[in-house]
């Protein structure tokens, strides 16, 4: 027989092969145990009969190792599947008493603490980061009255006007269901069937073709409840009220050549910009902004604010900031807390309350609904992550993974065990309880039962076309360019045709550009439900207009290679973390660059797998000789290349040029020397470039 035997601390010897602490020795944490408890002697070799025998069933601690591991995952979200969170708080700047009684809103400076995730929609759990897509911003309030939920996402209106169609929109654009491809993309047959067959979903559609599809990070996006929901405050009045999250960096958006490399890059682009950022100290922040409305100005405008393909410009209605979210802690483990985490629109707490959105109605039943097959029992808000900072007190019981053990015999109500000296258990409270909002409110609440939409979502038109004139010629020019990219993808003939005849309703301009880029005949116009009016274009809608020009929260690509001047580099790099952001330096060798002056340094990343698309501006600094070795690396021409064609702004001393000029990097707006002039120029894009390095539709 032979002896059973563990590595030992030099990993020599004996049947595993992992050094483990020797036998019989006591790990700082503790004894390993099962989950009942049991300390296990060994967690290396499963018990068999003899050491080449069979493995004996009765083995308990391998059985319920493995039986634990074989129920590890749980079904992703049938939408928002892959999504990256973490937690902050809220804290009002403006009290809002007036107008909403709303504990979170009534005290200045007072802090609510919130879990938030961000997720794309299309994608399994496992997509990548950067396709171009929606994204979701789901923000869970802990406040003293309950969990508020705010489920929005970063586009400001939807796809679709009613309830009745997500299921369709949803089946359209995941991956096909006979070939299971493409995986979190929108640039196939199915998805531009139906949406050229709905023609209220052509404002979401340039959006989704715009540059917010593809955010740089998801601290540089905009976040939006989208419904029109309301605030009532302690008199019973009702304001109506749309949400905004505006980020502190500003907006901004990656294009999408990048975004494509950006899916070989870095599959967690987004997922490790907001770790890295929070795990940083640079915490991401948002304020909190509302359009506050009435009966009155509601009735005024010329489309339904019930309609979620809608929103209200800002310069109609401004917004009012009120206070702002900062994300300051990582979650502690992914699963625990950013996939079981479950948001539901219909968490509102006492001083919000919901509209007759028809999107929003669906909603409310949907997301409760998706929580019992997600995680598996209707106990799910007993989760840490879910459960509410209040306290909770009811009569219902039970249920699978019933985790709370209530006393007594008062699980129902009313009773009368009080009279008898037991624990009646809680009652309602119609002062402090949460009270619907009753009043009917111009729109017909008793009426015939009809399925039909109201007279104005007929309008599929006119905000698209406000969307289009608001944009830059940059902007439009890539809103054309992916309506182009995506319809080209698409086998079904009859398709591009009809989105095309869809596009002349939003303008001629842009269905004239689509149907070029695709070379396909101007097809005839398909007639609207309702003729489009036109209304003022909106600066507020553009990311180029809003752009700020900060380095603040960038990361900034430094090339070096052997040689390099070490003087140089320590002030960039000194430069670049004293505005703000992160230096990320990157060489031939991971582990060792030999600088001029003959010190050697590590390098955070390897010239192959930094390309520079991971950056937001580069620097290259090189001597004669690291410069003629890079000029023989293909990666190191296309990370110049790429940094330039991504319209970003590139630095190098005069060594580096050679490697400049063969990557095609001419001189121009935000081609620098590498002096104080970098950090100024590393604060934007060069939309101007654009038109010498690609062809746009
Ligand atoms: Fe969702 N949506 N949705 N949605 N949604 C879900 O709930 C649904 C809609 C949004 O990070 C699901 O827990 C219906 C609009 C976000 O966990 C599901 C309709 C908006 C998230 C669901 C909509 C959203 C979801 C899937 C039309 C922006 C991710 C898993 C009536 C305002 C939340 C889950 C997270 C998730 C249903 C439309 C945002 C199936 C039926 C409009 C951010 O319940």
């Amino acid at each position: 027989m032979v002896e059973k035997t563990f590595d030992n601390e030099l990993g020599a010897g004996g049947e595993t092969h992992q050094r483990v602490p020797e036998k019989g020795s006591h790990s700082a944490e503790g004894h390993l145990t099962t989950n009942q408890g049991i300390r296990v002697s060994d967690n290396q070799n499963s018990l068999k009969s003899g050491s080449r025998g069979p493995t004996l069933l009765e083995d308990f601690v391998l059985r319920e190792k493995i039986f634990h591991f074989d129920h590890e995952r749980i079904p992703e979200r049938i939408v928002h599947a892959r999504g990256s969170a973490a937690h902050g708080y809220f804290e009002l700047t403006q009290d809002l008493s007036g107008i909403t009684k709303a504990d979170l809103f009534q005290r200045k400076g007072e802090k609510t603490p919130v879990f938030v995730r961000f997720s794309t929609v299309a994608g399994g759990a496992g997509s990548v980061d950067t396709p171009r897509d929606v994204r979701g911003f789901a923000v869970k309030f802990y406040t003293k009255q309950g969990n508020w939920d705010l489920v929005g996402n970063n586009i400001p209106v939807f796809f679709i006007q009613d309830a009745m169609k997500f299921p369709d929109l949803v089946h359209a654009v995941k991956m096909e269901s006979d070939r299971a491809y493409p995986q979190a993309g929108s640039a196939h047959d199915t998805f531009w069937d139906w949406a050229s067959l709905m023609p209220e979903t052509t404002h979401m559609l340039t959006w989704a073709m715009s540059d917010r599809a593809i955010p740089r990070s998801l601290r540089t996006m905009e976040g939006f409840g989208i419904h029109t929901y309301r605030l009532v405050n302690e008199a019973g009045k009702s304001t109506f009220v749309k949400f905004h999250w505006k980020p502190k960096l500003g907006i901004q958006s990656v294009i999408w050549d990048e975004a494509l490399k950006l899916q070989a890059a870095d599959n967690d682009f987004h997922r490790r910009d907001l770790y890295e950022a929070i795990a940083s100290g640079s915490f991401p922040e948002w304020e909190l902004g509302l359009q506050l409305f009435d009966e009155e100005f509601a009735n005024s405008l010329p489309y339904d604010v019930l309609d979620a393909t809608k929103l209200i410009p800002e310069e109609v209605l401004p917004v009012k900031i009120v206070g702002r979210l900062v994300l300051d802690r990582n979650p502690d483990n992914f699963f625990a807390e950013t996939e079981q985490v479950a948001y539901c629109p219909a968490n509102i707490v006492p001083g919000i309350d919901f509209t007759n959105d028809p999107l929003l109605q669906g909603r409310l039943f949907s997301y409760l609904d998706t929580q019992k097959s997600r995680l598996g029992t209707a106990n799910f808000h007993q989760i840490p992550i879910n459960a509410p900072k209040c306290p909770v007190m009811n009569f219902q019981r039970d249920g699978q993974m019933q985790m709370n053990v209530p006393k007594g015999r008062a699980n129902y109500e009313p009773n009368s065990l009080s009279a008898h000296g037991e624990d009646g258990g809680p009652r309602e409270c119609p002062v402090t309880g949460f009270h619907t909002f009753e009043k009917s409110s111009g729109v017909e609440e008793q009426g015939d039962k009809l399925r039909v939409r109201a007279e104005l979502f007929a309008d599929h038109y006119s905000q698209a076309r406000l969307f289009w004139k608001s944009q830059t010629p940059s902007e439009q020019a890539h809103i054309a360019s992916s309506f182009v990219f995506e319809l080209s993808k698409v086998a079904l003939e009859q398709v591009p045709p009809r989105m095309v005849g869809n596009l002349l309703n939003v303008d001629e301009d842009l269905a004239k550009r689509v149907a070029d880029g695709l070379g396909i005949d101007m097809p005839k116009k398909n007639p609207p439900a309702r003729d489009a009016i036109d209304m003022d274009a909106s600066a507020a809608l553009s990311i180029q207009k809003n752009m700020k020009e900060t380095i603040e929260g960038r990361k900034i690509g430094i090339l070096i290679a052997d040689g390099s001047d070490a003087k140089i580099l320590k002030g960039l790099i000194t430069d670049i973390k004293e505005a703000g952001a992160t230096p990320f330096v990157v060489a031939p060798k991971v582990g060792k660059v030999v600088l001029s002056d003959g010190q050697v340094i590590k390098a955070d990343g390897q010239l192959a797998g930094s390309p520079s698309q991971i950056f937001d501006a580069v620097a290259i600094l090189l001597s004669g000789d690291g410069c003629k070795m890079l000029l023989k690396q293909g990666a190191a021409i296309q990370w110049a290349m790429d940094a330039f064609g991504h319209l970003k702004a590139v630095a190098s001393n005069p060594d580096a040029q050679p490697l400049l000029d063969k990557a095609g990097v001419e001189p121009g707006d935000g081609v620098v020397p590498l002096d104080a002039s970098f950090l100024r120029a590393a604060a934007k894009r060069y939309w101007d470039r654009e038109p010498n390095v690609r062809m746009l539709a």
